[in-house]
């Protein structure tokens, strides 16, 4: 035996008794529901939303100024999203929608989030809100305890999600569990019903307005409207009586400013209970030993308007709906930088994996941004696309590269085709004629003579994602590629099946 194999072999042997092997890294992932990027500070300077806990993480930890989910073709945009989160696919490669039957591996529960970082040794334990989710996946984590919880008492509410992951890391702690764990900390709120703690919607002056024969008090404690806020949104964009848009209660269809401020008061409430939540489990995990060691991620499944552009819930692809929050920290990441990264939702999965040392499954989509992280670049992507057609179709598509962005709307089978193209450096709100404004920039720009290279330029962009991606619909203004929409193959398969009978 050659001196240098046995100098190896002999480290391989008493390797482990003086050179213990780094401890695998702790992830915990933080996942609220409808939650806008601009509610918090770090974001949105302006925004009154008090919450110290999240301000902190991202103070010491990386924002990311170009978080986004990919899209929906449903009006319960939640549950594309998660699916998204959970198995790293593509919005159109989902085991459900219009590209389940012809792009989607089977058994794709096997190799979601949860069952990755098992196979890897890592405990995993989740709990978050029932239904409009991936149930296929969240079965996969071996300790789980959901339930929506979107009350104003602490059983009812957030603190219900706090204290089940507190119970679990107290438990850890008592038997001296030594392995990574993997929790997927999740949240009902500030989804609606916004019903924020009593103490809590006093300090933004709202209440948990329930009668739909009255306006709420405009208190002078109210936030503000948001800078972009519209009474009325300027065209129907295709899907105005969703949900979001009519029903939910404290807004209905009212748009008025008393609304307005009140449901932003209670959604205020919410998130700052949310921050509570997560200081608490932050503090445990310092006390344990085990934060320096952690992985701590935060995000939303999307954003969400309330009151901006006119629009009250996640039926858009404004930047407040169609952007997420996304904070991470953890060993490694400098402290208080900042990023534009270009990330979906779905490079979840890749990023995780990563970190944790374990190689993603094969049927993911997204890309690991933990070169990011570590600082070695700023962004994943050149061009991002987005979708949302649960309402008429084909419904709404979006496409950024830079600072610039193009939304185009074909709805209301074919009575609506609109085209926005913003300048978002400059006219971060998406401002249009609407709102007033005077700065030639901030506003629409499709029918500016002098960008109509631009326009060009993205619309271009769109398509060329929508192929990539397969999205099965094509806009009016773009080539057919010889598709047959989705809606109206089911529609031939149900018409068949009729004249079969
Ligand atoms: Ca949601
Ligand atoms: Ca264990």
């Amino acid at each position: 035996m050659k001196p240098l194999v046995l100098i190896l072999s002999s480290f391989l042997i008493l390797g482990t008794s003086f050179a213990a092997p780094a401890k695998r890294p702790n992830i915990l992932f933080i996942l609220v529901d409808d939650q806008s990027p601009f509610d918090f500070k770090f974001y949105n300077p302006k925004s009154a939303l008090q919450s110290p806990n999240l301000d902190k993480l991202a103070a010491e930890g990386m924002v990311f100024d170009s978080a986004r989910h990919m899209g929906s073709f449903s009006g319960a945009v939640c549950t594309p999203s998660r699916h998204m989160i959970m198995s790293g696919r593509t919005v159109w490669h989902l085991p459900i929608g219009p590209g389940a039957k012809d792009h989607c591996p089977p058994n794709l529960e096997l190799n979601t989030l949860a069952a990755v970082f098992n196979r890897a040794g890592y405990d995993t334990m989740r709990t978050c809100k029932m239904g409009n989710s991936y149930e296929g996946a969240n079965k996969q984590f071996t300790v789980r305890h959901d339930a929506t919880k979107r009350g104003g008492t602490d059983e009812s509410g957030s603190t219900w999600h706090g204290d089940q992951v507190m119970n679990y890391l107290a438990e850890r702690d008592a038997t001296k569990d030594a392995d990574p764990f993997l929790i997927y900390f999740g949240f009902s709120h500030p989804h609606d019903t916004r019903d924020g703690k009593p103490e809590l919607l006093a300090k933004y002056g709202a209440t948990n307005h329930d009668d739909p024969s009255t306006l709420p008090a405009l208190d002078p404690r109210l936030p503000a409207l948001p800078t972009n806020y519209l009474s009325a949104h300027p065209f129907n964009n295709g899907d105005a009586n969703v949900r979001d848009e009519v029903e939910v209660s404290g807004v209905w269809k009212n748009r008025d400013e008393p609304t307005i401020r009140n449901e932003i008061g209670r959604e205020f409430a919410c998130s700052e209970n949310i921050d509570i939540q997560v200081g608490r489990v932050l503090a445990k995990l310092q006390a344990m030993g085990e934060l320096d060691n952690t992985y701590i991620f935060y995000t939303a499944d999307h954003g969400i308007a309330i009151g901006r552009h006119g629009l009250q819930g996640k039926q858009n692809l404004y930047e407040h709906t169609w952007r997420v929050p996304y904070i991470v920290k953890g060993p490694g990441i400098k402290a208080g930088s900042r990023v534009p990264g270009n990330i979906y939702l779905l490079d979840t999965v890749a990023t995780l994996c990563d970190l944790a040392g374990i190689p993603a499954p094969e049927s993911n989509e997204g890309l690991s941004f933990k070169p990011v992280l570590e600082g070695k670049k700023d962004s994943m992507r050149e061009v991002m696309y987005g979708v949302y057609c649960g309402g008429t179709k084909p419904g709404m598509r979006c496409v950024k590269q830079g600072d610039w962005k193009l939304i185009q709307y074909d709805v209301m089978n074919g009575s609506v085709h609109e085209t926005q193209l913003f300048h978002l450096a400059t006219n971060p709100d998406e401002l249009l004629k609407e709102h007033g404004s005077n700065d030639p920039m901030k506003t629409n720009l499709a029918s500016e003579p002098k960008h109509a290279a631009k326009l060009a330029e993205m619309q271009a962009l769109l398509l060329a994602e929508m192929r990539r991606l397969d999205d099965p619909y094509r806009l009016w203004n773009q080539p057919n590629d010889g598709l047959t929409p989705p809606s109206e193959a089911a529609s031939k398969k149900a018409k068949n099946n009729q004249a079969k009978q």
